[in-house]
């Protein structure tokens, strides 16, 4: 933010007349980072500077993948995960209704993922343990749901699978979400996490006695609804439609 203060600033004082306020070149890309130089000026990004907050990742590449050139503690997830944590808003709680808290959880790719950056789409919670058989039978169905869903609806959704206990009944350890990925064939379509504190046990009204536990969660992570057991969660769809449809999303 400060390089575009400096930069308004530049302008204003070179400026000999109004004619020269929009100096930048929408058909030069200076620092060869795949941004345009005018892309730059309304990001607020260096045209100089192909890596702008210095964290190792292109600006371009940082736009492409949902992440901020702009900060420095945030580059692309490996998984491909965008960042949308900016669009949840901050009424938090653990009932139906209510905002999801943010935890931040391993996923298969061994990065700790903000539960918040996967706001922006439809998703179901899938709360599972790794020693559930029956659970790992429905598991490997759910990459298929999610695109059918959403070839079907055009309404952006992923299933998130979130894994409780390992194969003892014991926390998981990270490594159990690249484990039950493989397993069941999630891939880099549904992100699977390892919910080594248990968060989601205390964060939503699903207890862990019955599974799998689902949470049906809107774009904002609210929780709409919560349940229990296998199926083909297509209430659950249903719900996702209406309320998509009285958000004015397609
Ligand atoms: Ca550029
Ligand atoms: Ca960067
Ligand atoms: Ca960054």
């Amino acid at each position: 933010m400060r390089w575009t203060l400096l930069a308004g600033l530049l302008t204003v004082a070179c400026d000999s007349d109004d004619s020269s306020v929009d100096t930048c070149d929408p058909s030069s890309d200076l620092d060869a980072d795949g941004l345009d130089d005018c892309a730059e000026e309304a990001l607020g990004t260096s045209p100089e500077n192909a890596d702008s907050d210095g964290d190792g990742v292109d600006d371009g590449d940082e736009v492409a993948c949902v992440s901020s050139p702009l900060d420095a503690d945030e580059v692309c997830y490996e998984c491909g995960w965008p960042h949308r944590d900016e669009i949840v808003s901050d009424r938090q709680g653990s009932e139906i209704g209510d905002t999801l808290r943010n935890v931040t959880m391993p996923d298969q790719c061994g990065e700790r993922v903000d539960l918040h950056d996967l706001a922006g789409a439809y998703r179901i919670l899938f709360m599972t343990t790794q020693w559930c058989a029956s659970c790992v039978e429905e598991a490997r169905e759910l990459r298929t749901r999610s695109r059918q869903f959403e070839r079907e609806t055009s309404i952006p959704f992923s299933y998130v699978i979130t894994v409780f206990q390992d194969t003892m009944g014991a926390p998981p350890t990270r490594d159990v979400a690249a484990d039950y990925a493989d397993h069941v064939d999630a891939r880099r379509v549904v992100p699977v996490l390892a919910d080594v504190d248990q968060d989601l046990l205390v964060d939503t009204p699903y207890d862990g006695n019955a599974l799998p536990g689902k949470c049906v969660l809107s774009p904002q992570m609210e929780m709409l609804d919560c349940y229990t057991g296998h199926g083909d969660d297509a209430e659950a769809f249903a719900m996702i439609e209406a309320h998509a449809s009285n958000a004015g999303t397609p």
